[in-house]
């Protein structure tokens, strides 16, 4: 059994800050489970056009507030707690954290990630193997 609390993660290689999100990596591809899960803060005013080629993603929204913008429809869905969107077509999407606060999300990838990744040029996560 695998037992962890953030605290354990937090200023580790697999706490990974970039200019628009924070990504805690809780699980990923070394513990075997064949998905990955993080507790990601996208920050306060944060746009960030992604596109996951290689994962499919789940994210679940439990603190703050903001919007989603299907790219393939011009559809944008708010978000808030309590939400949760997949990306079961890879889809192509433009992510908002509303100004003046963040938002907490926990991401479930599959395949599953490293721990370590950040975007590519374009949005995308490159496959671990
Ligand atoms: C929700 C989202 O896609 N945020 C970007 C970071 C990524 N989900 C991650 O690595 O946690």
């Amino acid at each position: 059994m695998i037992v962890k609390h953030l605290d354990d993660v937090l200023n580790t290689a697999a706490d990974v800050d970039t200019e628009g999100w924070t990504s805690r990596r809780l699980i990923y591809k070394d513990a075997g489970m064949g998905y990955s899960v993080n507790d990601t803060i996208i920050k306060p005013g944060a746009e960030l056009e992604m596109q996951y080629r290689n994962h499919l993603e789940t994210v679940y929204c439990i603190e703050g507030a903001g919007e989603i913008t299907d790219l393939a429809t011009g559809e944008t869905h708010p978000i808030r707690v309590g939400t949760l969107y997949a990306l079961n077509k890879h889809d192509h999407h433009v992510l908002r954290a509303n100004k003046g606060t963040h938002m907490r999300m926990v991401c479930v990838f599959n395949p599953p990630l490293t721990g370590r990744e950040v975007h590519d040029a374009t949005g995308a996560y490159a496959l671990a193997d």
